[in-house]
């Protein structure tokens, strides 16, 4: 039988930060399997549709959304100082005696819900600060001010054909596939890594006239393909449930893009940098790829807001240095401009 999750961090005894996020790890991976339950069950439950609230987003709230929120806060509150959730404005007071920041997306891609596609759940966990002094009551939401790259541990669950859970703690990107007979995690995907050349781009192609001209340009000439500058063609995908993007690239590659654009709702882009964009970039770089907002890398974003919005490109590092290239940046080692034909537009 496969090595459950528990096993897992058993066996892994030396990594240190797995060893410390453990009890709060396992009881999200607990949620997450109580979401998936939530999720395949809902139309025998009537718990489909609109639960008739907002979020702080101004988001029409699903009723999937607030029982993930409340399943997510009930299993994890007293394994973390606080918690902060996509679902509500302020910070979630926790144990006082936990030095962990839990925050978390309960239910990503929603909208997808009612037609049974793809959603997943993602999560970060972060340091308390030092310079937060113990047991401190009302902790400012300020604490989860953190560059990505202070990251302990990333990581989503995506409830699709199969229910997966996939981690890091910075050493390795795991899989885990849920056995429900067991009730367990188990790992089947150990070690992913990206794909460093990319055969599938992601993006929704509807907002293309609001994009700004890089982005156009890259995608014009990714359609382009064999007859244009990028002498290969490429296929596109979009699932709109960007655990389901990600969970993709992991397995076979590409780049994921939701850039800003001139619209007033995405002038800083549309997926928020604590609880979506800094966990998958996490992910994405430890797999061996490569993440950015277009003009920096997105680890090294320092976070302002609590639900602030960041431009999200992630996926293959060869593709991140190629779209450096249209946007006149050099995050990334840019190899490929030496050895490809893309004509970089000045
Ligand atoms: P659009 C889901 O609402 C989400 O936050 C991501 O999971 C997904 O990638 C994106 O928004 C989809 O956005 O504008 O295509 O519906």
């Amino acid at each position: 039988m496969n090595q459950s999750l528990n096993e897992f961090i058993c066996q892994h005894h030396d990594d240190a930060t797995l060893q410390r996020v453990a009890p709060l790890l396992l009881s999200v991976a607990q949620a997450c399997s109580q979401i998936a339950s939530a999720v395949r069950n809902a139309a025998l439950n009537q718990a489909t549709g609109a639960a008739g609230s907002e979020n702080i987003q101004g988001e029409a709230q699903q009723k999937l959304d607030v029982i993930s929120h409340d399943l997510m806060v009930t299993a994890t509150k007293n394994l973390a100082r606080a918690l902060a959730s996509e679902e509500v404005e302020h910070l979630i007071a926790g144990n006082e005696q936990s030095d962990l920041l839990l925050v978390f997306d309960p239910l990503d891609g929603s909208s997808n819900l009612d037609v049974n596609i793809s959603v997943g759940s993602i999560f970060s966990i972060l340091s308390v600060p030092d310079d937060c002094s113990a047991g401190a009551l009302n902790l400012d939401e300020s604490v989860f001010f953190q560059k990505g790259t202070q990251q302990l541990c990333a990581g989503y669950a995506l409830y699709g054909p199969a229910t997966m859970l996939v981690i890091t703690t910075g050493v390795a990107v795991n899989g885990f596939s849920y056995d429900e007979a067991n009730g367990v995690f188990v790992l089947t995907h150990p070690n992913l890594q990206v794909a460093s050349q990319a055969h599938e781009f992601a993006i929704n192609a509807s907002n293309q006239r609001h994009w700004s001209t890089p982005i156009q340009r890259y995608v014009a000439d990714c359609v382009a393909g064999a007859d244009g500058v990028r002498g290969r063609d490429f296929n596109m995908r979009w699932v709109a449930s960007m655990v389901a993007e990600v969970h993709r690239i992991l397995l076979r590659g590409g780049v994921f893009i939701y850039p800003q654009d001139s619209r007033a709702t995405t002038r800083n882009g549309k997926l928020r940098l604590l609880y979506e964009a800094n966990p998958m970039a996490m992910l994405i770089e430890v797999a061996g790829g490569a993440a950015s907002t277009g003009r920096v890398r997105l680890l090294d974003v320092m976070p302002t807001q609590l639900h602030q919005r960041v431009p999200v490109i992630l996926g293959a590092k060869e593709e991140l240095a190629c779209i450096d290239g249209y946007f006149n940046v050099a995050i990334y080692p840019n190899s490929l401009q030496q050895d490809t034909h893309v004509s970089v537009p000045s």
